[in-house]
């Protein structure tokens, strides 16, 4: 096998790179700090295993940040064959200067040069010839979203592993930094230890490491090879400093880019044009002191509302594709002879519960299709700098948005993409929270029962739930940041704002489909496991009469304890509250399990009644012409939105008018004229209570079982607060 790795800038497309040669779904995104750990993909190429791995995009080499020790670490112990140095070609002075760090590491090296279709269209010039010389690695112009150089990008790269050459890079440092090096080099010989580490690393790496007294590798020789450092290479150290004044870091740091420099002025030329014009006047407006956050704010509320009036059709058709065309076919399966909770199960536990969650993948599809532009435009970085001044006021930065606003997509990701924090007190307080955020599994919840209680509203109380979230997040934060755990120092700002970039439809479609994907395969698999459980639960012990099914007991138990929320007095909806933690959308599925559960009769009375009347081949038809209308729909709800619309109240017919079965039944569950409050408690609770145990998973990885049982013990009093809150203080207006 040949093992490729990916090392470069944040934001340079190494991601989109890799998916475009290997087919790969990695996540891409056009800001800095996308992938946070390593993430492979393996496929085969003219007879052989081809392993790329995808490192976090770096800046430099130092030992202060995580994603910079992961890709040192990784190009030294697990020494891949070649190191594709990946290159932004409309920003090389800044992308060189990795490309000089990584020589030092003296492993096999090509270089991509991405965004060859923006460099073209900048009309800049380089003289490659000249440029692989001086650079003295082979170089491709590549580009990730035209998919031009991918084929010569992947040749050069088995090439170079094939024809093993020693390495030997000619370091062009002053003669002074040469001299030195060269001196530690000479003792490095003299002491055992070192020598063994310079056979696993390069010896120019490690002399420039000691020299700036690099802590990461102090630690590495440390406890690797039993080396203490005491003062060897001080008197070195100290005699650069003293004829240059400045530190060591900096002497090297601008000693490498004097190299780059000189390369660049032999061999490049610019136009006067910048990529960066035009995103400097758009961000003149979407940055603007006053406007910026209104404008984030619209921004939200119409991808809020495109998402929902957009995938209102469409859910409309699954939910009768599911029900009357699939559940028509089901059962006519089931007949006299059928075991009365076989039926049940197929019926209303696998059927009815699983299908009320698929009906709910139009809804998905939307949020992921709207969430990619957002995330592919450029925008991302945008909002990091709009929420400083906010974020501030927790000790954090406006970075420490980020993973937030991600966390609309998936909590998961949201709690890795920390890791581009500073400190681990920040990142514990990020991470704390980080699964208030509205999730895309939560949802369909609200889709079910805004359905049910807000009508035409819907897209408004899905808003207010969305800034609750990030509303309590931060009174969270703020008090949460007086504990020691927490408290960081509020550093500055430092972030990259990426030029605005038109999304490329292929990239946008396929994270929507590979997100919508795996919405569906959790739903056929963990959700419709939990679901036939929970229906054993509920048809158990008295054969489908579920008010007194063990589930009922079991919620009965706790009807107490939650009644002053006020959603409570329905056993059904206490008892959803646990299983929930597998999966959110758990809680639409098991409503239609229990709610729903005439699903046998209806079949049946579907089955005489009209399965003699169509044949198999008009209800085919039926329900293609049936998606063909509500793609129409879909596509006028979207084109003709209105944010206004968003907030008109809606009247009585337009609520009844959508009713489906599941929304139907749901809306039984209160009829008293506090109904919509309940309901809404029991959004926010969902929204704010314990995240599914896959989030659970990655906060224990990234910070261990003690802050992990914090967050769950602070993930069930929030809920339990804020719901009591919104109903208590609501009841006094209704
Ligand atoms: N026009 C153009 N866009 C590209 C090209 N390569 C990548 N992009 C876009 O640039 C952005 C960054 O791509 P990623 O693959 O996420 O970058 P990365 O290097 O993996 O970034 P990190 O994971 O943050 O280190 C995305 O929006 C891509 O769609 C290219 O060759 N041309
Ligand atoms: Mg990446």
């Amino acid at each position: 096998m040949i093992k490729i790795a990916f090392a470069g800038n944040p934001n340079v497309g190494k991601s989109a790179l890799i998916n475009s040669i290997a087919g790969s779904d990695l996540k891409v995104g056009n800001w800095a700090g996308v992938t946070v750990e390593k993430k492979e993909a393996e496929f085969d190429y003219k007879g052989e295993r081809i392993q790329f791995i995808d490192l976090p995009g770096v800046y430099s080499l130092s030992p202060y940040t995580l994603e910079e020790k992961i890709t040192r670490d990784f190009i030294i112990n697990e020494n891949p064959d070649v190191v594709i140095n990946i290159i932004d070609s409309t920003n090389l002075e800044r992308n060189l200067y990795l490309t000089m760090l990584l020589k030092e590491l003296e492993k096999p090296m090509i270089m991509a040069l991405n965004f060859g279709d923006e460099f073209e269209k900048l009309n800049y010039k380089l003289d490659m010839k000249k440029f692989e010389s001086l650079l003295e690695m082979k170089v491709v112009m590549t580009s990730a979203v035209k998919r031009t150089g991918l084929t010569e990008l992947l040749d050069t790269a088995i090439e170079i592993t094939k024809n093993k050459q020693e390495i030997d890079y000619n370091f062009v440092f002053d003669k002074e930094i040469q001299d030195a090096i060269h001196t530690v080099k000479c003792r490095i010989q003299t002491e055992e230890k070192l020598t063994q580490a310079s056979k696993k690393m390069s010896s120019s790496f490690l002399a420039i490491k000691l020299l700036e007294k690099d802590a990461h590798l102090l630690e590495i020789l440390k406890n690797e090879y039993n080396y203490i450092y005491e003062d060897e290479f001080d008197d070195i150290r100290d005699a650069l400093e003293d004829t240059h004044d400045e530190d060591i870091e900096t002497v090297l740091a601008e000693a490498r880019y004097g190299i780059v420099k000189g390369i660049l002025a032999k061999t490049f030329t610019t136009s006067i044009k910048s990529r960066l014009d035009l995103s400097d006047k758009i961000d003149r407006i979407l940055l603007n002191k006053y406007l910026g956050l209104p404008i984030f704010f619209l921004i939200i509320v119409g991808l809020m509302g495109s998402v929902f009036n957009g995938s209102a059709p469409l859910i409309d058709w699954v939910d009768g594709f599911v029900n009357n065309y699939i559940g028509k076919y089901v059962g006519m399966l089931i007949d006299q002879n059928t075991p009365a909770w076989l039926a049940s199960l197929v019926m209303d536990g696998i059927l009815g519960g699983v299908g009320g969650v698929v009906v709910f993948v139009p809804l998905m599809l939307f949020l992921y299709f709207f969430l990619a532009i957002l995330e592919e435009s450029g925008y991302m970085s945008r909002v990091a700098f709009l929420m400083d001044r906010i974020m501030t006021k927790l000790g954090l930065n406006g970075k420490a948005f980020v993973p937030m606003v991600l966390g609309f997509g998936c909590t998961v990701p949201a709690i890795y993409a920390t890791r581009t924090l500073e400190d681990e007190s920040s990142r514990r307080l990020t991470a704390a929270m980080a699964p208030f955020m509205s999730c895309g599994a939560r949802l369909p919840v609200y889709g079910l029962f805004t359905a049910a209680f807000f009508g035409g509203k819907a897209g408004l109380i899905v808003m207010s739930l969305y800034v609750l979230g990030i509303v309590v997040a931060i009174s969270v934060g703020l008090i949460l940041k007086n504990f020691k755990m927490f408290k960081s120092e509020g550093r500055a700002l430092l972030i990259e704002l990426p030029p605005y970039r038109v999304p490329s439809l292929r990239v946008i479609v396929r994270s929507t489909v590979t997100r919508t994907g795996s919405y569906l395969k959790k739903a056929t698999t963990i959700i419709m496991g939990m679901l036939m459980v929970l229906w054993a639960l509920t048809y158990f012990p008295n054969n489908g009469d579920t008010s007194n099914s063990y589930m009922a007991k079991f919620g009965k138990t706790f009807q107490t304890v939650l009644k002053p929320t006020g959603f409570a007095n329905r056993w059904e909806t206490v008892a959803a509250i646990p299983p929930s933690l597998a999966a959110k959308e758990i809680v639409v599925g098991f409503m239609s399990q229990v709610l729903d559960s005439n699903g046998i009769d209806e079949a049946a009375a579907a089955n005489a009644d009209s399965a003699t009347k169509t044949t198999f081949a008009q209800d085919t038809l039926e329900q293609v012409l049936g998606l063909g209308v509500a793609v129409k729909d879909s596509i006028v709800a979207i084109s003709s939105f209105d944010i206004k619309g968003l907030f008109a109240v809606p009247d009585a017919t337009e609520i009844d008018e959508e009713a489906t079965g599941l929304v139907s039944a749901t809306r039984m569950l209160w009829t008293d004229n506090l109904a919509p409050l309940r309901a809404y408690s029991f959004m926010v609770f969902i929204l704010l209570v314990v995240p599914c145990v896959v989030t659970l998973g990655a906060i224990k990885q990234e910070f261990g079982y003690k802050f992990t049982g914090f967050v769950v013990t602070m993930l069930l009093v929030v809920p339990y607060i804020v719901s009591t809150l919104v109903f208590q203080v609501g009841r006094l207006f209704f």
